[in-house]
């Protein structure tokens, strides 16, 4: 029996059914977690997904900016962005249950008895482990309401950067979401989130951090394992912090970490 927590497999389906062949997963005893962008960019968003449903009772996830924006395209909120390839799913019979899964799906897993936090990109130093579960249901709550769609189409834009600078109830929404599946960069000394700064973190102008080198974050007492940042290529593998996407859709690995000895398994995403 094992819990294994799911890099960015972004729609590469073959990588990721090599990934579960190596790790012997059973779904009668053990369980997925995905770090969320479970779709888009690769070339079987579909297989990915259908095999999610066909075992969502051995599955969970974490959402991702990717799968936020699938539920967007599907509302009619958002046109698919060009390089996403998610057309088949926006067709297939199983889009209606998969919108109703995604809707079920948190921002963030806080795992007490493995002693970590699953999240997209990352936990905002501005925030303690309450107050940011606290926060998110508000997020959660949003999705599962009648109202979701009002909710989700408030979520683009940038602002506010700063989760202070939040007034209503759609500008704390907007940030934790994009907190929680966006944020690579922070200005050190304001914490607000920037969106603005591509770079590798080594290339970053001297105000910006990545979001976990804050000197000034507040503690967290868990392990924040999480995907998203791909250049990072799993380079953070430590008590505080365990980096997951290792790029598979760029060509690079697909990575699992499994809870009970936080060892990772990884497949190549080609041969
Ligand atoms: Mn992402």
């Amino acid at each position: 029996m094992a819990t294994y927590v799911i890099g960015d497999v972004q729609g590469c389906y073959q990588a990721f059914q090599k990934l579960i062949r190596k790790l012997q997963f059973d779904p009668q005893i053990d369980h997925l977690i995905f770090a969320g962008d479970l779709i888009a960019r690769g070339p079987d968003s579909l297989a990915v997904t259908q095999w999610v449903l066909e075992h969502k009772d051995s599955c969970s996830a974490v959402l991702g900016n990717h799968d936020l924006n699938f539920l967007a395209v599907t509302c009619g909120l958002r046109d698919p962005k060009s390089e996403d390839r998610i057309q088949p799913l926006l067709e297939s019979s199983i889009c209606d249950s998969l919108i109703e899964w995604y809707r079920h799906c948190p921002l963030a897993m806080d795992l007490s008895t493995h002693g970590i936090l699953v999240v997209h990109a990352g936990v905002w130093p501005g925030f303690d482990r309450e107050t940011l579960m606290t926060e998110l249901n508000l997020v959660h709550q949003a999705l599962l309401s009648n109202t979701w769609i009002d909710s989700l189409a408030s979520i683009y834009g940038n602002k506010p950067a700063h989760y202070n600078d939040a007034i209503s109830n759609n500008d704390r929404i907007r940030f934790l979401i994009n907190a929680c599946t966006r944020m690579r960069f922070i200005d050190a000394s304001s914490l607000a989130l920037d969106f603005d700064c591509k770079t590798s973190p080594d290339m970053a102008p001297s105000h910006l951090s990545a979001w976990m080198d804050i000197p000034r974050r507040i503690a967290i007492d868990r392990t924040i394992v999480f995907g998203h940042w791909a250049t990072l290529n799993g380079a953070r593998y430590d008590q505080q912090f365990i980096a997951l996407d290792t790029g598979c859709v760029w060509g690079g690995h697909l990575t699992a970490l499994r809870l009970e000895d936080r060892q990772r398994i990884q497949v190549p995403t080609y041969g």
